[in-house]
């Protein structure tokens, strides 16, 4: 299938502004008369909520490391398949809340399962598709986890340790040191004005120009 529009992800720990800007990205393309599907993961579709909800939720019986893979897949397969692909190939631009660079962040670096059990998920998965453009909020976990804090009780995930969000925060920027192309850093803990104006200026690099 050819695919027409764009695909961006946001990623990044906790609170550090990915639905914020999202939100703002969405409205900046509206202004300039770009169709736009926004969408979120684990999630998008009905099963796919439902499998976040599991995710997200705490249970009695723990949720095994391998388990907790599998679910995000299963969930990203549902919304690639019945969001994510007809989105793109009727021309609309998708912005998603996180991808599977999350997955190489916090199942592979947070949870310790490495690298290589996930790329060959997301190559039986995907089938090749990958986001254009990646926008990587970096802040130092302590950061992140004081603003979703202020938002009240913590899920499953929110619950882990700091040094859990550490190893999360460094698997994200080693993704971003593999693939410097797709992946963009921008310093989350500075005024949320000039993160949007970094947003622009991302944006208007990438893609308006040949828009
Ligand atoms: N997960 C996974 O483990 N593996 C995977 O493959 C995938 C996901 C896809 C989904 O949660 C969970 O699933 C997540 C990873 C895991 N686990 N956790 N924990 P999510 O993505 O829905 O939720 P989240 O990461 O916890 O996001 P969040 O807490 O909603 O944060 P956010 O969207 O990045 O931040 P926000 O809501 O836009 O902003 C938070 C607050 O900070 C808000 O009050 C803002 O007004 C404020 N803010 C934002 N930017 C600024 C600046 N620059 N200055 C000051 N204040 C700011």
């Amino acid at each position: 299938m050819k695919l027409r529009g764009k695909f961006i992800t946001f990623e990044g720990g906790e609170g550090v502004g990915k639905t914020t800007n999202l939100t703002f990205l969405r409205d900046y393309l509206i202004q300039h008369h770009i169709p736009v599907v926004v969408s979120r993961e684990p999630g998008g579709t009905q099963l796919a909520e439902k499998i976040r909800s599991l995710l997200l939720t705490k249970h009695k019986e723990s949720i095994t490391e391998q388990a907790e893979l599998l679910l995000m897949f299963a969930a990203r397969s549902q919304h690639i398949r019945h969001v994510i692909e007809p989105a793109l190939a009727e021309g609309s631009w998708v912005l998603c809340d996180r991808f599977t660079d999350a997955t190489y962040a916090y199942q592979g670096a947070g949870r310790n399962l490495g690298a290589s059990t996930i790329q060959w998920l997301e190559h039986f998965v995907q089938q090749g598709l990958t986001p254009d453009l990646t926008i990587l909020l970096d802040a130092p976990a302590e950061t992140g986890l004081k603003r979703a804090k202020q938002r009240g009780e913590l899920d499953r995930i929110e619950d882990e340790t700091l040094s859990f969000f550490g190893r999360v925060r460094r698997g994200y920027l080693l993704q971003a040191e593999l693939e410097p192309a797709r992946i963009k850093i921008i310093k989350a803990d500075q005024p949320l004005v000039d993160v949007q104006n970094d947003i622009i200026g991302l944006i208007k690099h990438f893609f308006v120009n040949e828009h």
